[in-house]
């Protein structure tokens, strides 16, 4: 099971500066034993554990820009105490040092349970991303099964890649990067519980899922999408079997069982427990669970003009549109959710857990690259099996449990504000022309549109990615510094001449490209100091008085949540806030335009996703002007 033959469980592996047993290396699936990829991923570094007056100094510096002096003073003395010879930081900080050398990456397992399986929120807008690919060319059901058809197969031929493990190795920055995610986000879902949720994946278990899951009209079938001999089915197969599975579920009037899924995770791990009591009802979850992915084939939606067309995609994408609409016809505990509406709309929906949107994004580059080719002739094929019904049988319990669903997926629904825009007049083009990192840019850029909006600084989170290291997830750039609040503090500043202005821009994005240099690298703080926190839990000590304070309460109130997923594809990721007063930004900058989702919960009188859509507008048009007119030194 542990899938690495006894002549390899010997020796040492030494990665990272730290011997370890090699039977610690990440256990996989017996058909990658000798594989490209165990391989790949031996020789990466271990994430490293930073020093630690390193991240107190550098924990001081970041909170400069969003607590006040008081506040700062006494979270320095809890530092000085926390750092002392002898003191408890020293007696953390060996302790993680030592859990460095006996895992393969010493904070995956603990991220993915903090940030993931132990967060109770709804995973729909709270943790799962969407995302809306451009327009597709179909306005009819038949068009909407043809593409999906097309889809399909296209996900399945990345699958061989995953399969024989051929995907190319990704690099950042020249060095390469962990591919386990790739092995994580088919066949896998996560499990509600009682207390905390599990993920399974069952691409590791013999023989691996050989069937997707449809869902159409609130129906679940199980599509198996390869022949007896091993080979996937054609597009016209699958074209054919989603024809008989929409002809079987045309009866709209039937309990939409996967709107349980949209529920707090307290309340979903209870509802499961009644769910699968149930033996049919029990198979046909498992059936979703094990199936590759879900494809949803959605009913109409709401028709509006091109300008909302984006932002009406990305809310299908992130939620469904609510109980009368598409939220119903999901499973969304399943890893990978492609959704195609009737209209041309088409795009997915991810749950968190097991990866990051980069290989997502990756796969979907792929599938749409592969949608593109032109048609090949319909073949003629043998007839396959009815494709069969997942059938569930409502109790009055489990019915209760669908009412409540419905009722707080709408409220959700209703709450969720979400504005997509591009921003046509550049993309990364200007900023490079500038000498300027274009992420940085943009990030400044949205630091100036809050504050015009606010009139102050707030934490902001930005995604880096640490797959530099073996199993790596991501660390926080905190993107509101001391540099970055002297700039829009100036900006708008009639007394400051443009060149001042200038100047203050030119030091906040080399803040920000330096601060990601630091993420990306393993020595950013926020999951060393998480580290910190989990290590004293771990060893059963008081937690440290530098985790109660309330500077750290407002270091990690995020009231913009960030990141940048760039694509091939012209599309747009989307997620929701993190915090009630809050905005979720999801941007992608292509050459010359970037493509924004901003979102913000509209029970908060103080925030708008519209308002910020225009306020980051201005904001980079009013940088690019100020650049523009500005002679500078040269670099
Ligand atoms: N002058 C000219 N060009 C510059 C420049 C400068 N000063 N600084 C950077 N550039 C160029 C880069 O070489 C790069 O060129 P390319 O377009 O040919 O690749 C481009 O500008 C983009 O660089 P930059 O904007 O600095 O950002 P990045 O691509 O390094 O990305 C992060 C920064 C933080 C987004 C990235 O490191 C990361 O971690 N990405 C993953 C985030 C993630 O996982 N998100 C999803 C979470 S689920
Ligand atoms: C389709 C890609 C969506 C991106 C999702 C993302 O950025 O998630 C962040 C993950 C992380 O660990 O930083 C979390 N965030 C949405 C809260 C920024």
């Amino acid at each position: 099971m542990w899938g690495i033959c006894s002549r390899t469980v010997v020796g040492m592996a030494k990665s990272g500066g730290c011997v370890r047993p090699r039977h610690l290396v990440r256990p996989v699936s017996a058909t990658r034993v000798a594989g490209r990829y165990l391989s790949h991923q031996r020789g990466l570094p271990c994430l490293p554990v930073p020093p630690l007056q390193q991240t107190c100094e550098r924990y001081i510096t970041a909170l400069e820009p969003i607590v006040d002096a008081e506040e700062l003073m006494h979270t320095k003395k809890l530092l000085q105490e926390f750092q002392k010879p002898g003191g408890l930081g020293e007696r953390l900080q060996k302790g993680l040092q030592k859990r460095a050398c006996n895992t393969d990456n010493w904070l995956s397992e603990w991220w993915v349970q903090l940030a993931y399986l132990d967060y109770r929120m709804p995973v729909v807008v709270h943790s799962s991303p969407g995302l809306v690919l451009p327009r597709m060319d179909f306005n009819d059901k038949l068009g909407q099964i043809r593409f999906a058809a097309r889809l399909t197969a296209g996900v399945l031929d990345f699958k061989t890649m995953i399969d024989n493990e051929t995907l190319p190795v990704e690099y950042m920055g020249g060095k390469p990067l962990c591919m386990n995610q790739y092995y994580e986000v088919l066949s896998s879902c996560r499990i509600p519980g009682l207390k905390r949720d599990s993920i399974v994946n069952h691409a590791k278990s013999s023989p691996p899922p050989k069937h997707i899951t449809v869902a159409h009209n609130f129906q679940f079938f199980q599509l198996d999408v390869y022949n007896s001999d091993g080979t996937p089915l054609t597009e016209d197969q699958i074209c054919d079997q989603l024809e008989r599975i929409c002809s079987a579920s045309q009866e709209g009037n039937v309990e939409p069982v996967g709107i349980l899924t949209t529920q707090h995770r307290d309340s979903w791990g209870k509802a499961y427990l009644e769910l699968i009591k149930d033996k049919t009802n029990k198979e046909s979850v498992t059936a979703i669970q094990k199936s590759i992915f879900t494809l949803c084939l959605d009913g109409s939606v709401p028709q509006v003009t091109n300008e909302m067309y984006r932002s009406r995609a990305a809310v299908q994408m992130l939620h469904g549109g609510g109980s009368q609409w598409n939220s119903g016809n999901r499973w969304f505990d399943k890893t990978l959710q492609f959704i195609i509406g009737e209209d041309g709309t088409c795009g997915a929906n991810y749950e968190h857990a097991p990866a990051e949107g980069p290989p997502i994004v990756a796969l979907i580059d792929h599938v749409v690259e592969y949608t593109r080719k032109p048609e090949t002739a319909r073949s003629p094929s043998a007839s396959l099996p009815m494709p069969p019904k997942l059938h569930f049988n409502i109790t009055p319990e489990i019915q209760t449990n669908i009412e409540e669903a419905k009722r707080s997926m709408d409220t959700l629904a209703q709450d969720l504000d979400m504005k997509v825009i591009v921003f046509g007049h550049f993309g990364k083009n200007v900023p490079k022309a500038h000498k300027m990192s274009p992420d940085a840019f943009i990030q400044v850029a949205l630091q100036l549109a809050f504050y015009r909006m606010h009139q102050r600084c707030c934490a902001t989170y930005e995604s880096a990615s640490l797959r530099m290291y073996r199993l790596g997830r991501t660390d926080t750039i905190r993107s509101a510094s001391s540099a970055s609040a002297s700039f829009v503090k100036a900006f708008d500043d009639p007394s400051k001449q443009n060149t001042e202005k200038v100047d203050l821009m030119e030091k906040a994005v080399k803040a920000h490209r330096s601060y990601t240099n630091m993420a990306i690298s393993g020595q950013a703080i926020d999951r060393h100091l998480l580290g910190l926190k989990m290590q004293a839990i771990e060893e059963k000590l008081s937690v440290p008085a530098i985790f109660k304070d309330s500077a750290y309460t407002k270091a990690l109130h995020y009231r913009l949540s960030t990141s940048q997923v760039p694509s091939k594809t012209d599309c747009v990721m989307c997620f929701g806030p993190v915090v009630p007063d809050g905005y979720g930004v999801c941007y992608n900058p292509m050459n010359d335009h970037i493509n924004f989702a901003l979102s913000s919960f509209s029970s908060c009188k103080e925030t708008s996703a519209a308002h910020l859509a225009q306020a980051v507008e201005d904001a980079l048009m009013d940088m690019r002007a100020v650049l523009q007119e500005t002679p500078r030194a040269k670099l």
